[in-house]
């Protein structure tokens, strides 16, 4: 296949002003009627061309005349039709087989033919799957759509936009047609059809509308999605306060369901959520499940505006929805919950997937300039380094600047589909400021790296902090622009204090702490009436996504760990010290740097004013997918236990008794699972305190593990239980196992948990753990959360294992991708970037994920998903 081009984009020839539907619904069988009125730009002449993909035609007509042979044609996914004009109506009638379809793209069958429900799933490209249309973002369309179903099996009858009636038909049957008042792109249309239950509640909107909100799920699991409803209540009040944006339907439906590719979906007025991130309940789901939940939920309701109501011209955009998205998102869960906290986690999340990804053979622009398979662009870069652009250029404006930007931008594209340069020239436009220098953060991919030094000069009392800025090339981009990459920062005394800033150049902010912005290749910035020499505490909140490099002493960050007030910031001084320590140990010997790491940690965790949920992350150093790329020639194994030794250090230094008591002093706490933010702190916090243990004390931690598996009131301390009796290979970890095993059989997201836990054991053993648990009843590749929770927990998430000295796992993933393609495309793309940064690995390692790549590669009849994945990756 030749690749799309963003250059080549031009408006549609025919669009589609309205589409009727009328579906008449069956599992093995259903028919899709549906009449469209056409529009053409009179520019151009091209004949009338539909996408559809696999439907059975069975009737087509063009302004109410039947056509025959002659008068189109539809092959390779391209329905061609001749006579068509401006106003000319279209009618389809196709035929489409829900339960064959096992890619879960279009109209599928989600659980049993006798119990299970329909659904579809439409983003990016699943609509013609469905029906003809122009299946393009930038063709706006209003939707009627008719639902026509046996009343027994599917009772309920959904569809996006506002009930339009419903009633019985002969035969059993019945009907409902719902009218989307919106113009909206095909990939937001949805259907769900089945038995299910629902809870609801009424929202009133500040500009008075009455909204009905309906979560619907399978019965057995309809009081797990109270929780959700309550997030999406806050979501809806969080958007009109803070970007004065209201809901703009009668009703919203959310629906439940366990076979998803996806985390969710925003559907026009008809979410469809991955079970995953909507079902919660204190039995099943971790504390850290609970809030992925609030922010899933937030997330689908927040597109309503930004995606829906504007949506993308093409998906070269896709970030101009998702990275804007995510980054009210992020804002949202700040405010719900910690903010510091919640920064800490989408910056480690960052670094350990979107760092990897542009520095691997798959890098790509937050917007890219080509693709084969879009479906393969829904990646940590477009997310989240996307709502990192978007955090950069709302830091600039600031927060009212930030605001008035995006009423403009809602003012001036409501209701159209628009472009990254729509967005910042709206933002820009608002606030007077010229911000087109941010469009090379979306058209260059990598990484900066920022190089940092400072001197001072004691008789001036000056602080010269010099900057300059490199990125590597990535696969198709060997020249790369510097970037405007905004510095926040502060500086330090040499007791602790932070110290005032006197600049003479521009740099926003007052005080101790600034923003100067490093827009060449090299800068420098002078402070003035400087005390005695600083140290400099850089890129403070994490200011730009880039990788700072500054020579810091042990001596300093530690200093930096313990005496600033930013929890952000002080996590940061201590991953940046550990990332030192990390560099400097060697063969199991400490080093200057792994000494003041862990004293400095050791003191704060003495200190009775820390916060438990922080203190937990400061204990915890950077992942091994982190320290990966310190490494230039990588070995995993040794990464894990050289990880591992400095957390051993790190406990001796705090001691056994302290860890106990701390221990026992959280443990005490124990009862009814509750949720605050305080409860939730302790159990990380214990968490953390009992894997330190574990590597100091080992016959005790399993011991209090084992107990505290076995008392565990909630999902958190009992999954923490039993992975670190998993992860330390405890005699009690079989028998909590088989309990865990028996004690949520019918618990599908509960069970996923239990293969990660079992795939993310360390080192050469996980391969031969994963195998053994393939055969296990309740594994399929058929369900993608199952399949993730096995084979992507273990390609992904377990370095130490999948990337075993002997390479064995290579051929062994290949294998089930394979596999897995011929089920679910998307899938097997998505697992297949476990692969990313082969050429990195040392040479007995990269030589065998090489000789796997290429025998997958030349493997016939992959799917176009595949393919591009293990093309590039190769690459
Ligand atoms: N459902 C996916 C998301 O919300 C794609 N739009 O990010
Ligand atoms: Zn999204």
């Amino acid at each position: 296949t030749t690749p799309i081009r963003l250059r080549d984009y031009r408006p549609p020839a025919w669009s589609v002003e309205a589409i009727e539907l009328e579906i008449d619904l069956g599992i093995d069988s259903t028919e899709v009627s549906s009449r469209l009125t056409l529009r053409n730009d009179p520019q151009q002449s091209t004949p009338l061309r539909l996408d559809g993909e696999g439907l059975e035609l069975l009737a087509i007509s063009l302004d109410g005349r039947k056509l025959e042979a002659h008068g189109y044609r539809y092959e390779q996914g391209v329905l061609e039709v001749h006579g068509a004009h401006d106003g000319s109506v279209l009618e389809t009638r196709v035929r489409v087989r829900p339960a064959a379809n096992t890619a879960l793209e279009g109209l599928y069958l989600s659980g049993s033919r006798e119990h299970g429900f329909l659904l579809t799933q439409c983003e990016a490209e699943g609509f013609r799957h469905i029906s003809f249309f122009p299946d393009r973002p930038d063709v706006l369309a209003r939707y009627t759509v008719t639902l026509r179903a046996d009343r027994e099996r599917f009772p309920v009858l959904l569809a996006g936009g506002n009930p339009a009636g419903s009633g019985d038909l002969p035969d059993g049957r019945h009907w409902a047609r719902f009218i989307d008042p919106h113009p909206k792109p095909c990939y937001l249309f949805a259907l769900v059809a089945g038995r299910l239950e629902n809870i609801q509640r009424d929202y009133l909107t500040t500009d008075g509308r009455k909204v009905k909100l309906v979560i619907w799920s399978e019965a057995n699991v309809i009081d797990c999605c109270h929780y959700a409803l309550d997030a999406l209540e806050r979501s809806m009040r969080w958007d009109e306060r803070s970007y004065g944006r209201s809901f703009d339907l009668d009703v919203f439906h959310v629906v439940a369901t366990h076979d998803f590719n996806m985390g969710a979906m925003e559907n026009k007025g008809l979410n469809i959520f991955n079970a995953k991130y909507l079902l919660a309940d204190p039995d099943t789901s971790t504390d850290d499940e609970y809030r992925a939940v609030e922010a899933v939920v937030a997330h689908e309701y927040f597109h309503n505006w930004t995606g829906n109501r504007v949506t993308c011209r093409d998906w070269f955009q896709l970030s101009l929805k998702e990275g804007l998205t995510v980054f009210r998102e992020q804002q949202f869960s700040a405010d719900m919950n910690s903010a510091s906290l919640k920064r800490i986690e989408d910056v480690a999340l960052l670094r350990r997937t979107q760092f990897p990804e542009d520095a691997g053979p798959l890098a790509h622009p937050v917007r890219p300039a080509e693709y084969r398979e879009i479906n393969n662009f829904y990646t940590a870069t477009v997310y989240e380094k996307g709502s990192e652009l978007v955090r950069m250029v709302a830091g600039r404006l600031g927060q009212e600047g930030f605001r008035r930007g995006m009423d403009l931008y809602f003012e001036r594209h409501d209701g159209q589909a628009a472009t990254i340069e729509d967005f910042l020239s709206a933002l820009g436009d608002a606030n007077h400021i010229d911000l087109a220098a941010y469009l090379t953060w979306y058209s260059q991919a990598g990484t900066p790296r920022l190089h940092a030094k400072g001197e001072y000069d004691a008789a001036r009392h000056e602080y010269t902090l010099s900057l300059s800025q490199q990125t590597r090339p990535t696969p198709g981009e060997p020249d790369k622009k510097p970037l405007p990459i905004p510095v926040k920062l502060s500086l330090f005394g040499r007791d602790g204090q932070l110290l005032p800033l006197h600049t003479d150049g521009e740099a926003q902010g007052d005080g101790a702490e600034k923003v100067i912005v490093l827009d060449r290749a090299t800068q420098r910035f002078v402070f003035k009436q400087v005390a005695s020499s600083p140290v400099p505490s850089l890129l403070r909140g994490f200011s730009a996504p880039v990788v700072l490099e500054y020579n810091y002493t042990p001596d300093e960050l530690a200093l930096l760990l313990t005496h600033d007030a930013d929890g952000f910031n002080r996590w940061e001084a201590g991953q940046q010290l550990a990332m030192l320590a990390f560099d400097t140990l060697r063969d199991g010997d400490d080093s200057v740097a792994c000494r003041a790491w862990c004293k400095a940690l050791a003191a704060l965790f003495e200190q009775d004013a820390m916060d438990n949920a922080l203190l937990a992350d400061l204990l915890t150093p950077p992942g091994e997918i982190e320290f990966a790329d310190r490494q230039s020639e990588v070995d995993p194994a040794r990464i894990h236990a050289q990880r591992e030794t400095m957390q051993h250090r790190l406990a001796e230094q705090i001691g056994i008794d302290a860890l106990l008591a701390r221990y026992r002093a959280l443990a005490a706490d124990a009862g009814e699972p509750r949720l605050d933010a305080g409860s939730q702190a302790r159990r990380r916090l214990k968490r953390c305190v009992l894997e330190l243990l574990a590597l100091i004390d080992a016959e005790q931690a399993n011991t209090l593990a084992a107990r505290q598996y076995s008392t565990a009131s909630g999902m958190t301390d009992r999954l923490a239980a039993l992975s670190v009796l998993v992860r330390r290979r405890a005699p009690q970890a079989a028998s909590a196992l088989a309990h865990f095993r028996e004690r949520y059989a019918d618990n599908p997201l509960a069970l996923d948990k239990w293969f990660t836990v079992q795939a993310q054991v360390p080192d050469e053993p996980a391969l031969a753990v994963v195998r053994k648990l393939e055969s296990d009843p309740a594994f399929t590749l058929k369900n993608p959360n199952r399949a993730r929770s096995l084979l992507g927990a273990f390609a992904s998430t377990n370095p130490s294992g999948f990337h075993r000295a002997d390479g064995a796992a290579y051929p062994y993933l290949a294998e089930r991708l394979v596999q897995l393609d011929a089920l679910n495309p998307q899938i097997a793309a998505r697992l297949a970037t476990a692969f990313n940064g082969w050429q990195r690995l040392e040479p007995l390692r990269r030589h065998a994920a090489q000789q796997a790549l290429e025998s997958l590669a030349r493997h016939e009849g992959l799917s176009p998903n595949l393919s591009e994945i293990v093309g590039n990756v190769l690459k």
